[in-house]
């Protein structure tokens, strides 16, 4: 079946034949129905918080599209999460509609994944009241991104900011996901959600599927800053040299990779420890081009830290022209991108209201039915 319930096309029309054709279909159509049914599902968002970043990309959305056919994806532009910090709105309406059309442009097919914005669906926030009944404020306050943001944000250091874990929890466990995709940063968050899913399935009975973190295996589960290799690249950061966004231009890009800040040896060499500028950089090269890093130090032995710096700018500057050119025409068709988030939030919604019509009932909240 599809996102919104229904057989797709060739099975509706052939179950509905007769004689030879009826019998073959059949087949067909059982294959079909034990193949969707054994598929897991996958959820994953990003926050509209900003410009996306090559961070971002790597950790997360380019296995977006990689995980499509294999499993029933779920995909969010998370607007709920992104206000926990303060948002100018017009320029929250705007990255919005911006990562909707990046992560078509990444090649995740409306048609396979369930794409949609989280705040048109209400389901997220109903449940997050629910979970927060059954989440302490000392587990949410030893989270490392809330000490973080807290620290960096103090002039607003709100309850969102606290409670972003336990949204984060219902993003997941509304559609039953078993996989996760995000990058090593979302890792505490995503133990709270298993411990979450756990405490409220042993107090009210078998209601949530346990998730798992599908975390690259590969070192760009966590991008650092190119400003400062001892942290991680994001999209707010204050330093724009720190980061390279998605829609940065060929010449920006070379030119923050130019000033990425390395060492003083002149050696290109995989050693994050005592070279975290270098080896930073060669993770960014080894994910856009896919040459494992022993193979991408070969490629630099006997060049100079210029010639390095130069060549992973214009790999990231070639790998992103495509992916920008496809971005920037689909913001051109707006019409297009508000029929795809109205109609994937009408799946999600669908699939949401299941889950939640089963927490009411476990709780106890009379239906009135
Ligand atoms: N530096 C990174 N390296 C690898 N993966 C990363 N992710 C974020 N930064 C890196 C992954 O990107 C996905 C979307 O992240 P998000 O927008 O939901 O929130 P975030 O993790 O807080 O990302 P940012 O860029 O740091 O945003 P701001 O600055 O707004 O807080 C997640 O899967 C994340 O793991």
């Amino acid at each position: 079946m599809d996102k919104n319930g229904d057989f797709p096309a060739r099975a509706r029309n052939l179950f509905a034949f007769s004689g030879r054709v009826w019998y073959t279909d059949k087949e067909y159509f059982q294959g079909y129905i034990m193949a969707e049914s054994q598929r897991q599902s996958l959820f994953s968002a990003v926050q509209p918080s900003g410009a996306v970043t090559i961070g971002n990309y790597i950790g997360a959305i380019r296995n977006f599209a990689k995980l499509q056919d294999e499993y029933n994806c779920i995909y969010a532009v998370a607007d709920l999460h992104a206000i926990t910090v303060r948002q100018e709105a017009a320029v929250l309406r705007r990255n919005t509609l911006e990562l909707m059309a990046l992560f078509i442009a990444c090649g995740i097919d409306p048609e396979k994944c369930v794409l949609f914005v989280q705040s048109h669906v209400p389901a997220h926030c109903e449940l997050t009241w629910v979970l927060n009944t059954i989440a302490y404020p000392g587990e949410l306050s030893r989270m490392t991104q809330f000490k973080d943001k807290s620290a960096k944000h103090a002039d607003n250091v709100n309850m969102g900011l606290m409670d972003y874990p336990v949204l984060m929890a219902s993003d997941i466990l509304l559609y039953q996901a078993a996989l996760v995709p995000v990058g090593a940063d979302q890792k505490q968050h995503l133990e709270l959600t298993r411990d979450l899913a756990i405490r409220f399935n042993n107090r009210y009975g078998q209601t949530f599927t346990v998730p798992d973190g599908y975390i690259p295996k590969d070192s760009g589960a966590r991008v650092m800053s190119l400003a400062d290799p001892s942290r991680k690249m994001s999209k707010s950061d204050e330093n724009p040299n720190g980061f390279v966004t998605m829609s940065d231009d060929r010449d920006t890009i070379l030119r923050k990779f130019k000033r990425a800040v390395t060492d003083s040896e002149a050696e290109v060499r995989y050693d994050p420890e005592h070279k975290p500028g270098v080896s930073n950089l060669l993770v960014i090269y080894h994910a856009f081009t896919g040459k494992p890093l022993a193979e991408a130090e070969k490629d630099f032995a006997g060049k100079g830290y210029g010639d390095f710096k130069l060549a992973v700018g214009e790999t990231v500057a070639d790998a992103l022209a495509p992916i920008q050119a496809e971005r920037a025409r689909l913001l051109a068709d707006k019409p297009y991108l508000n029929e795809v988030m109205k109609r994937g939030a009408e799946q999600a919604a669908r699939i949401a209201r299941r889950t939640l019509s089963k927490v009411y009932r476990k709780v106890g909240f009379y239906s009135g039915e």
